[in-house]
């Protein structure tokens, strides 16, 4: 359907054009629709890439990309949610649509997607997802502290978690399901660490597909082993504040070295880095693969 609708508009734009001649008057200056009327990609898509959350680090991303490739886009800022809600919407009517991606996702598995390629790297290469606490935490809550640092599971473990949540069912009862499931890998995080009674720790997160499911998880490893547990969803900037400035003790949500590295730069001094729990992750300009000849962010300036 994206092709016929291309070739209505071809057909348009035909009429218009003798319409036009007939009339002696144009509103479009020449050239403006291309030869025969066809639209460019870009007028195609409305010079426009369907962002997520303004502190993304893929919007960040993205708008690098709009400079790196000299692109007349915007990239029209939402929510995670608010995204995937317009890519289902496009791929329902077979239209044109770049949206900010990332994998692991649930998308994947649901629609027919393709990432763009980026000879220029304004998404970088491949992400790990860093588990980051606050100062001073290895010393003040010790046996959580060891959990985290052994939390660690793949993009396979995740999706099948994001997937189950996408379907509609509630994230603590996919997360439970998940441990009950796992309980071998979820051994290895726990094993050899006493639990506690009740001590509390916090926990912050952003409205991400990826990282509500993880601080879903591994939230419910720390109550299990008796932590009274609290996650906050905050934007990502105060996520990262927060964990810096002590106001919740460690996020499961960072994604480095590339997508927040300038959180990262801003906060090195401030956090604790304890490595990967997640590895091979990656972000870029996402598009249904039926836009068959939008294959690099290059051909988005076509
Ligand atoms: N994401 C998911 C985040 C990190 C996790 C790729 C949308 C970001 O862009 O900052």
């Amino acid at each position: 359907m994206f092709k016929n609708k291309w070739k209505r508009l071809a057909v348009t734009a035909v009429a218009v054009l003798s319409l036009t001649v007939v009339g002696c008057s144009t509103t479009e200056a020449p050239g403006e629709t291309g030869e025969a009327g066809e639209q460019s990609i870009g007028e195609q898509l409305d010079y426009k890439i369907t962002g997520i959350d303004a502190g993304a680090g893929v919007v960040q991303a993205a708008e690098r990309a709009v400079e790196d490739y000299e692109l007349d886009f915007t990239v029209q800022t939402s929510s995670g949610a608010a995204m995937t809600q317009a890519l289902s919407d496009a791929i329902a009517n077979e239209e044109p649509i770049v949206v900010t991606g990332w994998s692991p996702h649930w998308k994947f598995a649901k629609y027919d997607l393709k990432y763009l390629e980026d000879p220029k790297g304004s998404f970088g290469e491949a992400e790990n997802i860093h588990t980051i606490a606050r100062l001073g935490l290895e010393k003040d809550i010790p046996n959580a502290y060891e959990i985290l640092d052994n939390f660690n599971w793949t993009s396979d473990d995740m999706e099948s978690v994001m997937l189950k949540v996408n379907d509609g069912a509630k994230v603590e009862d996919v997360a439970r399901k998940w441990i009950e499931d796992n309980a071998d890998r979820v051994s290895e995080w726990t094993e050899g660490i006493d639990p506690v009674d009740g001590d509390p720790i916090k926990l912050a997160y952003v409205a991400w597909d990826t990282e509500i499911a993880s601080t879903n998880v591994i939230g419910l490893v720390l109550e299990d082993m008796g932590y009274d547990v609290t996650l906050t969803q905050v934007e990502a900037g105060p996520m990262w504040a927060a964990v810096a400035s002590g106001d919740v003790d460690a996020i499961v949500a960072a994604w480095l070295p590339g997508t927040h590295a300038d959180y990262m730069e801003d906060y090195a001094d401030q956090v604790v880095d304890l490595g990967p729990n997640l590895e091979n992750a990656k972000i870029g300009l996402v598009v249904p693969a039926y836009m068959e000849d939008v294959n690099s962010i290059e051909d988005l300036a076509k």
